[in-house]
Formats: structure tokens, C-alpha cells, sequence
């Protein structure tokens, strides 16, 4: 009987393998570029480890972006596109703002390196450059490593207005959260582990202003949030503190990519409503606890998100080409 199953299952995944090919994300694969350019893995990441050990700030700036091409009409490098004339560039939009200089400039230096060798040159995209980056600079900061899917061709438009309700808010419920990842195919465990990026990185104080200061509740303070933490927070981010501040989001461990995020989330002490509010809902508290005394199955479960990540909105064929330079359109 149980054999008789797996191969109904079986057959019926191969079926609809057969029939929807397009489901089973595009053309990505491993090894896209085996022939045309075999050695573009090691000499992206030869480039990012360069800018690695010129500044640590490499890490979060360049998986934040990749999060925000993803999210914002796909995984084609249309935030990396300068804005010129009249057209507003996704990356002029006010989120932005957080879009650290770093995270574009390791991409710049990895297309460099890559165009560099004579037989790549222009063969690899800076979507393509931007996944592989991603991937390196999450292992160099102590997170795991994984194969990447390739093959994405460079978008061929980029706008300010396109970023409108794309990202998702430091504000945002466990409802706003698993909609608008779901929108991009993702599911509440890939949410939650991707969430977990903030253990590295920066946050300017406005984005956590609301849960340490505000005029509704009697105590000031977001009863979510751990009141030692809390303080600690009002002393860093003073109000009318200088907007250009910026604070650890993993007050323990900040250069370590690790699930120290979710042992914080246990503490009380997430950062942005949306971080604490995945210990604070009981439909997603039980993947925290999971993932706060299991790294390997966080690991595996980033893992798994990132490359389903890689996968939203990728463009193909006419949809795109490969940029001669990663901020304008050839
Ligand atoms: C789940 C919903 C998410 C929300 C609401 C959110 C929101 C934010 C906010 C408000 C900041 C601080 C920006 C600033 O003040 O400069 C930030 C930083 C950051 N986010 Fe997220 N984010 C989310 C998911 C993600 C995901 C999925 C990733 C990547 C996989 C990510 C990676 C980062 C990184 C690395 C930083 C630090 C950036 C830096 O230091 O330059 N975030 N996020
Ligand atoms: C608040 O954080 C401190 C560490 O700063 C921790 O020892 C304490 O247990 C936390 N409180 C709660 C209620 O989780
Ligand atoms: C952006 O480019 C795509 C091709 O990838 C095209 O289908 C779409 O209409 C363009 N959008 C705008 C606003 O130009
Ligand atoms: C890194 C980057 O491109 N930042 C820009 C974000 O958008 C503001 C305007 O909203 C620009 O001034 C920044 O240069």
C-alpha cells in the first residue's frame, strides 16, 4: 500500500513536471555558466572577500539588496539602476534610504572582476552577480553556504513608483507579513527564516521609534519588548536623536550571521514590530523556539527560502538582457 502510494506521488509529480514546466522556475540552474564562464563562482567570490575585509558593513548591504530586487519586480537588478533624466530608479525611492552604498559597490567590484577575465566578459548578469554575493557574504559571516541557482537575465526597467507596497514594514502583523511574502511565493517558514537576516545589520532609530516612545500607551514602551532592552534602545536613539544613527539589529551577536536572532525574539528583544511579533503570535512562536535551539535546521530552512527567494520574477529571453554595467541599461 505505502509503496503503491509513492508511486502515485510519484507519477504525478513527474506528470505535472511534464505539463507545467514553467512552475519548476524558469530556466534557473546550477552551473548556468559551466561553459561560457566556469570559473565565475570563485572569482565573485574572491572580489566580495576583498571588499569583506575593507568593511564588515558588505554583509547586511548586500543581502538586504538582494531581498529588495527580489521583492520589487523580481530578481533582475533593477535596483541597482542609477536614475537618469527624468526617471526616478527603484533605488531613489524613500525606502531605500537604508540601501548602504556597500551592498551596490560589491556587486560594481564582482562585475569588475568577472568582466576582467576576457572569456566572461558581459556573459554574466548583475542579477546572477548580486545572487552569488548574497550567498558569499552569508558564509563569511559565519551563516551556511549553498549551491546557487543561476541563469537570471538584467531587467529592463526600473522605477521609483514600482516600489509602492512591494516591501514589507517594520510595523507589520504576522498577517501583512504572510501576505505579501506569499505574494512572492514564499510561505510562513520561509518568511520567518529570511526575517532572520536582521541578525546582522543596522536600523536607523525611526524604524523602532513607535515601540520605545509613544503618546498612546501609559508606559512608553511596546509591552512586547524586553524592558532592559527598551532602555537600552531609548538611551541609543534619544528622541530627535541625528536620523542618520543607525543601531545593531541583533544587539548580541551583530557580525555574526547565527539564530541569535531567534534566541532574542524569546528575550523580547526584536527590534522592528515585525521580528517580535513572530514570538508574540502563537501561529509562528513554535518555528522560533524550533529554530532558537536548532541552527542547522534555521540553516537549512534559510537555505531553502533564499533559493525560493532567487526565484521570484525571474526574467528571461526578450524580458531582459546582461547589463554591461550594472546601474545603467546597455
Ligand atoms: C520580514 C519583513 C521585513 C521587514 C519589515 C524589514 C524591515 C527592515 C528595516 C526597517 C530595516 C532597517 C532599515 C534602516 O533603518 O536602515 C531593515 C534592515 C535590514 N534588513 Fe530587513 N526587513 C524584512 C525582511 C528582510 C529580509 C527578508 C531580508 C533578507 C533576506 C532583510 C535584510 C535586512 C538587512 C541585512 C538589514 C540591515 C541593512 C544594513 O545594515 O544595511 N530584511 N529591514
Ligand atoms: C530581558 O533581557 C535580559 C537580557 O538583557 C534577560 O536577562 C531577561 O531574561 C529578559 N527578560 C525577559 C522577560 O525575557
Ligand atoms: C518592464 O519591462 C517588462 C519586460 O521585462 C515589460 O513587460 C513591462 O511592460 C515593463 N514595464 C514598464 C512599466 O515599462
Ligand atoms: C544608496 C542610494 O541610492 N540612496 C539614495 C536613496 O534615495 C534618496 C532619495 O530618496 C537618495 O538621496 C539616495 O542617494
Amino acid at each position: 500500500m505505502g509503496r503503491f502510494i509513492n508511486l502515485a506521488v510519484l507519477l504525478s509529480f513527474s506528470l505535472s513536471f511534464c505539463l507545467f514546466p514553467d512552475t519548476i522556475s524558469a530556466q534557473l540552474r546550477q552551473n548556468y555558466y559551466a561553459s561560457s564562464c566556469p570559473n565565475v563562482e570563485s572569482i565573485v567570490r574572491t572580489a566580495v572577500a576583498k571588499k569583506f575585509k575593507e568593511t564588515f558593513v558588505t554583509v547586511p548591504a548586500t543581502l538586504r539588496l538582494f531581498f529588495h530586487d527580489c521583492f520589487v519586480q523580481g530578481c533582475d537588478a533593477s535596483v541597482m539602476i542609477s536614475s537618469s533624466g527624468g526617471n526616478k530608479a527603484e533605488k531613489d525611492h524613500p525606502e531605500n534610504l537604508s540601501l548602504a552604498g556597500d551592498g551596490f559597490d560589491t556587486v560594481i567590484k564582482a562585475k569588475g572582476a568577472v568582466d576582467a577575465v576576457p572569456s566572461c566578459r558581459n556573459k554574466v548578469s548583475c542579477a546572477d552577480i548580486l545572487t552569488m554575493a548574497t550567498r558569499d557574504v552569508v558564509a563569511l559571516s559565519g551563516g551556511p553556504s549553498y549551491a546557487v541557482e543561476l541563469g537570471r537575465l538584467d531587467g529592463l526597467n526600473s522605477t521609483a513608483s514600482s516600489v509602492n507596497g512591494k516591501l514589507p514594514q517594520p510595523s507589520f502583523n504576522l498577517n501583512q507579513l504572510n501576505s505579501l511574502f506569499a505574494a512572492n511565493g514564499l510561505s510562513q517558514p520561509d518568511m520567518i527564516a529570511l526575517s532572520a537576516a536582521h541578525t546582522v545589520g543596522f536600523s536607523h532609530c525611526s524604524k523602532f521609534a513607535n515601540r520605545i516612545y509613544s503618546s498612546d500607551r501609559q508606559n512608553a514602551v511596546d509591552p512586547t519588548m524586553n524592558r532592559t532592552y527598551a532602555a537600552q534602545l531609548q538611551q541609543m536613539c534619544p528622541k530627535n536623536v541625528d536620523p542618520s544613527i543607525a543601531i545593531n539589529m541583533d544587539p548580541d551577536t551583530p557580525r555574526i550571521f547565527d539564530n541569535v536572532y531567534f534566541k532574542n525574539l524569546q528575550k523580547g528583544q526584536g527590534l522592528f514590530t515585525s521580528d517580535q511579533v513572530l514570538f508574540s503570535d502563537l501561529r509562528s512562536r513554535p518555528t522560533v523556539n524550533a529554530w532558537a535551539t536548532n541552527s542547522l535546521a534555521f540553516n537549512q530552512a534559510f537555505i531553502t527560502a533564499m533559493t525560493k527567494l532567487g526565484r521570484v520574477g525571474v526574467k528571461t529571453g526578450t524580458n531582459g538582457h546582461i547589463r554591461r554595467n550594472c546601474a545603467a541599461f546597455n
